[in-house]
């Protein structure tokens, strides 16, 4: 019988990949995202998969039009990838983002537990939960304390992902998922912001750079591995919590300097630092530790930082050639 999936967040970078996933195995998609003036569908179109997801109109911090999705899609895997996923914003929206990524996945879960109690839930967690690290490696056993109101909120949701999987024995699952990057990135992050501005200086259509701190480290995989991992937790007969991460980290500068070089060009030309890209307070360092999902799950990243720069600075270089705005 076929398979049902419904996606929160579809419009977003992992919602795009996760849907060409599960498409190719055969899944009826159905994505759930608000509904705006605005394009929202292009990463759906970059992975061809807009014409074959089912999209359902409303919004994560509206519980009934959560409901009505859950009932309308029936489904047998439940994603929650919907959130305020930018921690720059979170400051200047805290309230914002506890409704929509704090409470919004507690709606997806009364959703399931009242409409479709046998349906297995993904929950979108992060290692932003991590925060000012307690651990030098970062595992599902390492303490958090999250440094934004983003962070905040996701960790909520991640307590109330392991609360519903022990109280009601609902199959739930919360990835913490390492910064996890790729072409279909939002220009806000730090990696597309970069990439995007490379392919724009190398084409002669801007000069410089702004960027906040240069030295923080992140432990940057590719989207496209990660999304593999989500479906793989939910294919296990409990649900868990896994650590998606690979195991190496890398600073901001470095990044700019794979990023600048690979169209032979030396980042310290173009890079200013500019204090308001800093944030109140500051991750400065993440580095996961990967060991559980390939343990268990049989999950690692293939595909090596060099890869990921070189595959985003391809894509905005073509982008930027031909006038496309994302
Ligand atoms: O920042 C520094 C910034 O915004 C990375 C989200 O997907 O991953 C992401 O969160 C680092 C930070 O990602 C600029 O201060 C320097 O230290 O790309 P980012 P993030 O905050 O790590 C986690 C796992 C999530 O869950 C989130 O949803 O880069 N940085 N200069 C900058 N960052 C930005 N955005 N812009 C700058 O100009």
């Amino acid at each position: 019988m076929t398979k049902s999936a419904l996606i929160t967040g579809i419009s977003g970078q992992d919602g795009a990949y996760l849907a060409r996933l599960l498409l190719d195995k055969g899944y009826d998609v159905w994505g759930f995202q608000p509904r705006r003036s605005t394009d929202t569908l292009w990463r759906l179109r970059e992975v061809q998969a807009e014409d074959d997801v089912r999209l359902i109109n409303g919004d994560l911090t509206d519980l009934s039009s959560v409901l009505r999705a859950v009932e309308k899609s029936r489904p047998d895997e439940v994603y929650n990838l919907g959130a305020q996923s930018f921690v720059g914003s979170s400051w200047d929206q805290p309230l914002l983002t506890g409704q929509a990524t704090g409470i919004g996945a507690v709606n997806v879960l009364e959703a399931v537990r009242l409409a479709a109690p046998e349906a297995r839930f993904y929950q979108a967690s992060t290692s932003e939960m991590f925060g000012l690290i307690q651990a030098e490696r970062q595992d599902e056993n390492t303490p958090f304390y999250p440094r934004s109101p983003y962070g905040v909120a996701k960790l909520y949701a991640h307590w109330m992902t392991v609360n519903y999987r022990e109280s009601f024995g609902l199959h739930t699952s919360s990835g913490i998922l390492f910064n996890h990057e790729s072409p279909l990135r939002g220009l806000e992050f730090v990696t597309r912001k970069v990439t995007d501005a490379v392919a724009r200086i190398k084409l002669g259509l801007q000069n410089e750079l702004r960027l906040g701190n240069l030295d923080a480290q992140r432990d940057w995989g590719f989207a496209g591995d990660y999304v593999d991992a989500m479906w793989r937790m939910l294919q296990q007969p409990q649900g868990g919590d896994y650590v998606i991460a690979t195991g190496r980290t890398v600073s901001v500068r470095r990044f700019c300097e794979l990023a600048f070089s690979h169209v032979g060009l030396n980042y310290e030309d173009y890079v200013k630092v500019d204090p308001a890209f800093y944030r109140p307070a500051e991750v400065d360092i993440l580095l996961g530790n990967p060991a559980k999902a390939q343990r268990v799950l049989g999950w690692q990243a293939t595909t090596a930082l060099e890869d990921l720069v070189a595959m985003m600075l391809e894509t905005d270089l073509a982008r930027v050639q031909r006038g496309a705005r994302n």
